[in-house]
């Protein structure tokens, strides 16, 4: 297998709120699955996440569990490279490089940014968060991406990076590979148990919409028999009945049954039955991924390992690109 000749591909992660089934078959599992045919590098992005206040006993245990769950997912450090941010200093020094080819115009443009300033009061919004686009940018380039696969909420960030990266290769000549954006096929889009138009979501108001990969066989129980459904009493996949069609998507994915087939088993049935068998089928599809979660958590010495792992093979492509950047901006190299 040679690395090189496979498309490197960066991810990033933040470590802010608990997992849920939607990140898990939406993101993580094609991490794992996509191991062998792409050079993978899986970045925690604890630094993007004290863009807005965390507290710090919570934020440690978050990246912990996080790191934990990728682990019990399947990733797998030697095939993978799965790191956090903080531990690649190089991410904040070409951050503050990147910083000095953007503009301010650019990134008060940002959606993102946009919506989340809004609903602050002007003086309570960090500058942290009105940078956190350029920070990505770093994560992208200093690994020489050739994709990033985003949600279609993050697009405008990776173009931002594609700009930036265009800007700095413009005057200093071929230093950045400008990464593609890749959207992933909506496929399985899971959607709140409490609002079928709304996606799962870790930043959800109401927690009981949300199946986290760790929730307890009783609370993924409460959670899918609370789910809202629609009038009528047919188990069947329609436009009309998002509530259902959700659950059905659900019961297909944890399972691997077409949903033609399973909406077949419930005919002449209630929602009742769909729920109940549904709870069954999703704590029988997380229970290997928390007995290896519980696994991987009960040594954390390994963890710790796989992290540096991952931190040392990181930083060593992340060293090489801050190195040329530095160069080429006209920083004195410093006696070896
Ligand atoms: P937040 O609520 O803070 O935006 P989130 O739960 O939407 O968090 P992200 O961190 O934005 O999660 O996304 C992590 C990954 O999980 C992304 O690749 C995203 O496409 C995927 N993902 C998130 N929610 C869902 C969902 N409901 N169904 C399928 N995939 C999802
Ligand atoms: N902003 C992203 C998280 C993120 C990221 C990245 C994603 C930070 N750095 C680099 C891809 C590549 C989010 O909120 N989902």
């Amino acid at each position: 297998m040679v690395p090189s000749l496979m498309a490197r591909v960066l991810s990033g992660i933040q470590p802010s709120g608990d997992v849920h089934l939607g990140n898990y078959v939406g993101a993580i599992r094609h991490w794992v699955t996509d191991q062998d045919s792409i050079d993978s590098f899986i970045c925690i992005v604890d630094l993007h996440a004290i863009s807005v206040p965390q507290d710090p006993a919570h934020l440690r245990a978050q990246t912990v569990e996080l790191a934990a769950l990728l682990l019990a997912a399947g990733i797998d450090p030697d095939r993978s490279t799965l790191f956090v941010q903080s531990h690649v200093h190089e991410h904040a020094e070409l951050a503050w490089v990147l910083n000095c080819f953007t503009t301010f115009g650019e990134l008060r443009r940002m959606t993102q940014f946009k919506e989340k300033a809004q609903a602050q009061a002007e003086g309570s919004v960090l500058v942290g968060l009105f940078d956190y686009p350029v920070l990505q940018a770093a994560d992208i380039l200093l690994y020489q991406a050739d994709r990033v696969p985003v949600g279609e909420d993050q697009r405008q960030h990776v173009e931002l990076t594609r700009d930036i990266a265009q800007r700095f290769n413009h005057r200093f000549g071929e230093t950045f590979v400008v990464p593609e954006v890749a959207i992933p096929k909506v496929g399985a889009r899971i959607m709140d148990l409490q609002n079928p138009a709304a996606k799962m979501s870790k930043s959800a108001e109401s927690p009981q919409g949300t199946i986290g990969v760790l929730d307890s066989p009783e609370d993924v129980s409460r959670k899918v028999k609370a789910a809202v459904t629609d009038s009528g009493r047919d188990v069947v996949s329609s436009p009309d009945k998002p509530a259902i069609t959700n659950l059905l998507t659900i019961y297909s994915v944890v399972t691997g049954r077409n949903v033609s087939d399973i909406e077949g088993s419930y005919e002449g049935r209630g929602y009742a039955d769909l729920k109940s068998d549904l709870a069954e089928a999703i704590i029988l599809f997380l229970s290997p991924l928390q007995e290896q979660y519980r696994d991987i958590s009960s040594d954390p010495g390994r963890l710790r390992d796989s992290l540096e792992l991952g931190a040392q093979k990181a930083q060593k492509v992340a060293g090489e690109t801050l190195h040329a950047v530095y160069e080429r901006v006209g920083f004195v190299p410093r006696r070896r």
